[in-house]
């Protein structure tokens, strides 16, 4: 016999029609962040359907620059970014994005014409592995714009604390949206066939615990002392390692498998290497919002006062159990 409930979960929700749910559910709401929601889906299935075609295209390897951090772009870095400010960069409300890509906060518009977010992301996270077909990801981060702030990157140079949304697209076997608005983390897979993102989980939570570690090991020589610790305590207890080297996937599998996802200090990266306010933050928030925790080094990765557009933290989030286990060591 089917329940009422049965019914309920097999019902069609697209990601707009839950975004209007929620909006609702606000009864001051403008809808002004719905709006935005709904620009970062459609730059997800657009990226989503380059990163699919990226080699007959021929667009998979170096652009021939670098970005602020030095790092080499890839053709589809550049594709990506563009892609975000073509569907981002008309959206009344946003006052200012900000890009890994990017040297500098782009204003778009102050408060006094309507600007009332910062949307701040990494257009494709993890681009270096796209010619290994691996999954790569859009993470994204939005704030509230301070009017009484005239400085672009001093605007968007808020704790995670402050963010009003965040989340990832993931383009791996599927397309995915994990997204939270600070009342829980729902999941979209992307209907290629209709051309929307359909709910498929809502109010997902991180197991409490779980015995999967990933890190990339290769640095451990340089990794502070509690570390190398936590790695030897996890070898000898039967722990099972994965790593992808993408930030979205490895995160990915963390929120539904449980374990740890780890980027310490290293001898290169002294800070570690992920970036504060479009990659650590981001994930922090959809991971306290599913019961997960996030460090950066002693303090809650959100707590952190970020003081640079590309600041880089140390990341250590995943399953509250296994994140307290790791903290013991360091
Ligand atoms: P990117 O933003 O330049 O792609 O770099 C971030 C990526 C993350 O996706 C991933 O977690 C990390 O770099 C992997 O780094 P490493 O190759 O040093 O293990
Ligand atoms: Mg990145």
């Amino acid at each position: 016999m089917q329940h009422d409930d049965d019914l309920v979960h097999q019902n069609l929700m697209s990601l707009q029609t839950h975004v209007l749910a929620e909006e609702a559910k606000h009864p001051g709401a403008t809808g002004d962040l719905s709006w935005i929601i709904s620009a970062i889906s459609l730059a997800g299935k657009t990226i989503a359907n380059k990163v699919r075609r990226a080699r007959l295209d021929d667009v998979l390897g170096a652009h021939g620059t670098e970005n602020v951090q030095g790092e080499e772009q890839l053709k589809m870095d550049v594709i990506a970014n563009e892609i975000i400010m073509r569907c981002l960069g008309d959206r009344a409300s946003i006052a200012v994005l900000a890009s890994e890509e990017d040297e500098e906060p782009r204003i778009l518009r102050r408060s006094g014409d309507g600007g009332k977010y910062c949307v701040l992301f990494d257009p494709l996270d993890g681009s270096s592995n796209l010619d290994s077909c691996v999954g790569v990801g859009t993470i994204f981060s939005v704030t509230v714009n301070d009017p009484k702030e005239a400085d672009g990157e001093k605007t968007v140079c808020q704790p995670g604390t402050r963010q009003v949304a965040a989340g990832y697209i993931l383009y791996g076997s599927s397309t995915i949206i994990c997204l939270t608005t600070g009342d829980g983390v729902d999941m979209f897979v992307l209907d290629q066939a209709i051309g929307s993102f359909l709910r498929v989980r809502t109010k997902l939570r991180i197991p409490e615990s779980g015995t999967t570690y990933s890190i990339n090991e290769a640095n451990a020589e340089t990794f502070p002392e509690g570390y190398q610790r936590y790695l030897q305590f996890a070898h000898s207890s039967g722990y099972t390692s994965r790593y992808i080297g993408s930030m979205v996937s490895d995160v990915h599998r963390t929120l539904i498998r449980g374990g740890i996802f780890l980027y310490p200090p290293t001898a290169k990266n002294p800070d570690g290497k992920l970036r504060l306010l479009y990659e650590a933050n981001p994930m922090a928030m959809l991971l306290e919002q599913a019961g997960g925790v996030s460090y950066s080094g002693d303090v809650r990765t959100m707590d952190v006062q970020p003081e640079r557009l590309h600041q880089r933290v140390p990341v250590l989030l995943g399953s509250p159990a296994e994140v307290a286990k790791v903290r013991e060591f360091i």
